[in-house]
């Protein structure tokens, strides 16, 4: 069957003129003001980035390239004798927009197998790192490490021209995704384990893989509980901290690893990615404080008291959403479907029935609703991964999936630096001063 790279040569060409006659047509129009409240407003709703792998609506939610989460559940690949999309098939999609045949998606799980391998200093840099330094510090530590073996800046060394970028930075990509399931293992075994780990199995599924190198390959439902848990983490538009800081860095033409790196530096902020592991400990130190079997008036004083401290309650509320997140939704089916009288998941549903009733009455909040990290971490508990701290870790796996197919069309695009236009305060008040 053609690969994934063979695809990617047809294409680009045929997006290269679209993108060409847009702006030859467009080029000069305006897609609206911008006021100073979004200089000030973290940029919410700034029209500033194009990426096509995936568009989020405000009151729908994600779809990668045109279909949401279900239709990617219903069109794309499956692991024989399983019910969720296949990371692999994902990827394909996000890259070219097609959907991938179960053999081309098949030969995207072994290409990946085959480039898992870690180079020894990599293996051994995270070795020494502390347990106690956060997994998501090692993890970005490991990423950047492998800058050492990258085929585009040896490339560029060399000196690629421009029109050829893409080819050594699909290489990188694809060795990017295909080494982070061993780091993610390493990382986890050498925190919460005894360091060991088993071999990459060449015949299965990336998500199969590391399940393995987790050491929960055992519980099939785990391997689909993985396999779902990446499409629905792999990308979320363009503007979203980890996605924007990948491409951002990546027009420097630093390296996918770097750029990488520096998303996952982003991704493991309380705001962003981090959140995941926030609403685990806020559960956690709720469950302590209210008892099993909380009322819905324990929750309801536990959730003021949370917002009454000042802080924010952890996996609610979004920068674009303003609905009930559908990453959330597929995570309560795949809940409903596997561990319905799950302790932890009957707890999460009544906070989901009471936390967006308080949020909107504290009246702050734009979106009183709960976003992907409120169900990701009970889910993973239920299994047995019950290490909060290295939840954010999962999501990195995943968000490299969309931040690689971006890399890979930005450099294909020939886009260029990003470089904003920053003002200072006593120039906007010059500005307008009197008018
Ligand atoms: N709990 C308490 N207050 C909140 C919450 C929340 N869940 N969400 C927003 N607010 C506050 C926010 O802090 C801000 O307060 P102030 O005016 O005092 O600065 C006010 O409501 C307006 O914020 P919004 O415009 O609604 O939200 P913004 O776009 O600035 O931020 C988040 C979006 C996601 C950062 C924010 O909703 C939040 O902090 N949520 C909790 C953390 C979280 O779940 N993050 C994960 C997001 C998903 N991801 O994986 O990245
Ligand atoms: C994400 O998945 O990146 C988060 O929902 C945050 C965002 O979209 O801004």
């Amino acid at each position: 069957p053609q690969s994934l790279k063979e695809r990617l040569a047809e294409l680009i060409p045929k997006e290269k003129e679209n993108v060409k006659a847009i702006r030859t047509e467009y080029g000069a129009k305006a897609l609206g003001q911008v006021t100073v409240d979004q200089l000030y407003g973290g940029m919410r709703g700034l029209p500033a980035l194009i990426w096509d792998g995936s568009v989020l609506d405000a009151n729908e939610g994600i779809r990668f390239r045109g279909k949401t989460i279900p239709e990617c559940q219903d069109l794309l690949p499956k692991a024989d004798g399983g019910a969720e999309p296949l990371p692999e098939a994902l990827f394909w999609l996000l890259v070219t927009g097609e959907v991938p045949t179960a053999e081309q998606t098949k030969a995207i799980s072994a290409e990946w197998a085959a480039r898992a391998e870690l180079p020894k200093f990599v293996e051994e840099l995270i070795d020494r790192c502390p347990p106690t330094l956060h997994p998501m510090s090692q993890f970005s530590v490991a990423v950047t490490a492998l800058n050492h073996d990258s085929a585009f800046a040896k490339a560029y060394q060399n000196g690629i021209p421009k029109a050829e970028y893409w080819g050594p930075i699909y290489e990188d990509c694809m060795d990017l995704i295909a080494k982070l399931p061993a780091i993610a293992g390493r990382i986890y075994r050498n925190v919460y384990g005894d360091g060991k780990l088993p071999a990459i199995d060449a015949t299965k599924d990336y998500a199969w893989n590391l399940s393995h190198l987790l050491g929960f390959s055992d519980k099939e439902a785990f391997v689909e509980l993985m396999r779902l848990y990446i499409v629905i983490h792999s990308d979320h538009e363009g503007g979203n901290v980890s996605a924007h800081t990948g491409k951002l860095v990546g027009s420097a033409l630093s390296d996918p690893f770097l750029s990488y790196a520096a998303a996952l530096d982003g991704l493991a902020g309380p705001l962003h990615g981090l959140a995941n592991q926030e609403v685990l400990l806020w559960v956690m130190k709720m469950r302590s404080k209210v008892g099993e079997n909380p009322s819905d008036q324990d929750i309801k004083d536990y959730i003021w008291s949370t917002l009454k401290s000042g802080q924010v309650v952890p996996g609610y509320g979004h920068a674009v959403l303003r609905k009930t997140d559908p990453r959330y939704m597929a995570q309560r089916a795949f809940a409903l479907k596997h561990l319905p009288e799950d302790p932890l998941f009957k707890l999460v549903g009544q906070i989901y029935n009471i936390a967006p009733g308080i949020l909107l009455e504290a009246g702050k909040a734009k979106n009183p609703w709960p976003n992907v990290d409120a169900h990701s971490g009970i889910l993973l508990t239920y299994y047995g991964l019950d290490q909060m701290q290295f939840y954010t870790v999962l999501f990195g796996v995943s968000r490299a999936f969309g931040v690689a197919a971006q890399l890979i069309w930005d450099r294909a695009l020939g886009a260029p630096l990003e470089r904003p236009k920053s003002y200072s305060s006593e120039a906007i008040k010059k500005m307008f001063v009197g008018k």
